[in-house]
């Protein structure tokens, strides 16, 4: 019979500040009590290669299941399943998360990606490992992708479970094999702070989104009552202090989270999370401040652009317009919440010259928001299409000729790595000339107005890059700003993708 021990694996998708590896461990908890687990963190491990391989020596383990984000995550994940699968031909791989589930095709054509999961996983792993063990069909359990015949099977899709149904995460047994001590980092939020995800989805369909194919505009919270529980257990076991929502959508309910925020208010700990524009802009003067003394200091919203014809071409518009984006940035700064802003540049155009007056409009727009709010935090991406199919960015995207890598290992090139990174998008429509032109003036920006968020970032250097800065950033002269970047590279780590994430 096949050994029913599962091995996870939590690829390493920072060199910066490892979190709690909240995928893998949801997973492992959906087998608690039924299976034998383990987790191996990449982000933690100096060589998780050979330690993966070492605990599979061991002859105990049927299963090995990998989360991918797209990016960096898939410098490990491919040439260690890879491994497993030459070296233990009889253990059975599978790859959840956002990578595999928007691009099945071309992660079980590798050859060594058995079984994808396309959604949660909290009943598909379980079902799944029962199956093969039992040897009995797969083909009834949920979320699950995988080939037949050579011919891509889907089975049928639940985008979301009642999240207070699901059991309680598997603290205890993270921190014996990964100190909990380490997931609790500094932060501009507090000294150990905790990542935590409360709901699943986001009720939204924006056209660019990775989120939309595969939760299909459902989404479901846990209860106020049920995050704080966690979250006092975080605090008293392990000393957390300040919270991180890894949630798509966090503020999706009003009534949700001035439920959390009252339970919060004796806890003194601050707090962050995503959001959007409109869903909060509706939430009264009462609940923003509310929020406010129950410590939400800054919150992540996608503004994306000050355009309204673009933002109704991304399916954000209708309800959120550029007007509105600075309007609200000036009613943050009435509650003193940090309004965090994401802005995406590069969005598909018939040619360079409308890519580059969008650019341009655009970077004029942030600067109004500055101007309103000065400590609106500015995030700027550039656009990397997901596979949203039937969305008409989409089909505009493939009709302008883009496709993604048609094999697994073709994502490691640098360039595709960079895609991922939304650092240097691969479309057609956007010439190197415009990508400089959007990373002068973020470096311009940046230095101007150094992140809060930058913890390591002292008072001194602070002013200093932003005197050097100032006259760049008055006169609207951004090209070539060599003497930041250098400053920038050694100074400001915060916001590098590669380094950091968010
Ligand atoms: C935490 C996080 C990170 C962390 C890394 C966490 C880690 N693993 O160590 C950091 C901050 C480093 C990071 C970085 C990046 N991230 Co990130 N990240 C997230 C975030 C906010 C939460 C992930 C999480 O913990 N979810 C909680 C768990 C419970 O949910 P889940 O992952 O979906 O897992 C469920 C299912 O997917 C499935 N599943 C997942 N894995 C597995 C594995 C197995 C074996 C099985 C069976 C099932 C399964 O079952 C789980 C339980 O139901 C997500 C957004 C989100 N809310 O999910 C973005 C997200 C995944 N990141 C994203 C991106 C793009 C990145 C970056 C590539 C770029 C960037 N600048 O943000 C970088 C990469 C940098 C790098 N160096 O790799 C995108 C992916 C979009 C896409 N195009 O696919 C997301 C969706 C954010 C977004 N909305 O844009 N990220
Ligand atoms: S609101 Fe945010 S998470 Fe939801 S679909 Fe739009 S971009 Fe994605």
């Amino acid at each position: 019979m096949k050994p029913s021990n599962i091995l996870l694996f939590n690829p390493r998708a920072t060199d910066y500040k490892a979190r709690i590896p909240n995928s893998v461990l949801q997973v492992a908890a959906s087998v608690e009590g039924l299976y034998d687990w383990v987790i191996v963190d990449g982000n933690l491990e100096a060589d998780p290669e050979n330690k993966i391989l070492d605990y599979l020596r061991t002859g105990q383990f049927g299963f090995f299941g990998s989360t991918v984000m797209p990016g960096p995550q898939l410098r490990q994940a491919i040439p260690i399943t890879r491994k497993v699968r030459e070296q233990f031909p009889g253990i059975t791989t599978v790859w959840g998360g956002y990578f595999p589930a928007n691009h099945p095709g071309v992660s079980l054509d590798s050859g060594f990606v058995d079984y994808v999961i396309d959604g949660p996983g909290d009943k598909a792993f379980p079902d799944l490992i029962t199956a093969l063990i039992e040897n009995k069909p797969v083909d009834g359990i949920h979320n699950l992708v995988y080939l037949k015949d050579g011919k891509l099977v889907r089975t049928p899709k639940v985008n979301i479970y009642p999240y207070d149904e699901l059991p309680d995460l598997p603290y205890e047994k993270l921190n014996a094999l990964y100190p909990m001590q380490q997931y609790l980092g500094k932060s501009f939020l507090g000294s150990r702070t905790i990542a935590y995800h409360s709901s699943f989805g986001c009720p939204f369909k924006c056209a660019f989104c990775a989120v939309v194919p595969i939760y299909q505009a459902k989404w479901n919270g846990k209860s106020a009552e049920r995050i704080y529980r966690d979250i006092k257990l975080l605090k008293e076991a392990y000393g957390g202090d300040a919270i991180e929502f890894h949630d798509n959508n966090f503020f999706v309910s009003e009534k949700r989270t001035a439920a959390f925020s009252r339970l919060m208010r004796r806890e003194g700990m601050n707090w962050w999370g995503e959001a959007r524009i409109d869903t909060v802009d509706k939430y009264s003067d009462e609940t923003l401040a509310l929020m406010r003394e129950a410590g939400c200091r800054m919150i992540f919203f996608g503004a994306e652009s000050g355009n309204d014809n673009l933002l109704d071409f991304m399916d954000k518009g209708g309800k959120q317009t550029g007007a509105q984006i600075l309007r609200f940035a000036s009613r943050m700064k009435q509650f003193d919440i940090i309004p965090e802003y994401s802005f995406v540049l590069g969005w598909p155009a018939a040619d360079e010259h409308e890519s580059l007056r969008q650019v341009e409009a655009e970077i004029d727009f942030i600067r109004r928001v500055k101007d309103r709010n000065p400590a609106t935090e500015i995030i700027i991406y550039i656009y990397s299409p997901v596979p949203t199919e039937g969305s008409e960015m989409f089909k505009k995207v493939q009709s302008l000729g883009f496709s993604f890598p048609k094999k697994l290992e073709d994502w490691l090139d640098p360039a595709w790595e960079n895609f991922d990174l939304r650092k240097n998008p691969l479309t057609p429509w956007l010439t190197p000339r415009i990508v400089d032109k959007i990373r002068d003036f973020e470096a311009v920006l940046n230095a101007y107005y150094p992140t809060v968020s930058d913890v390591k970032l002292s008072g001194f250097q602070r002013k200093a890059i932003r005197n050097l800065a100032a006259l760049r950033y008055r006169t609207g002269v951004y090209g070539r700003p060599y003497e930041l970047k250098l400053l920038q590279r050694y100074w400001l780590k915060y916001r590098q993708p590669e380094k950091e994430g968010f």
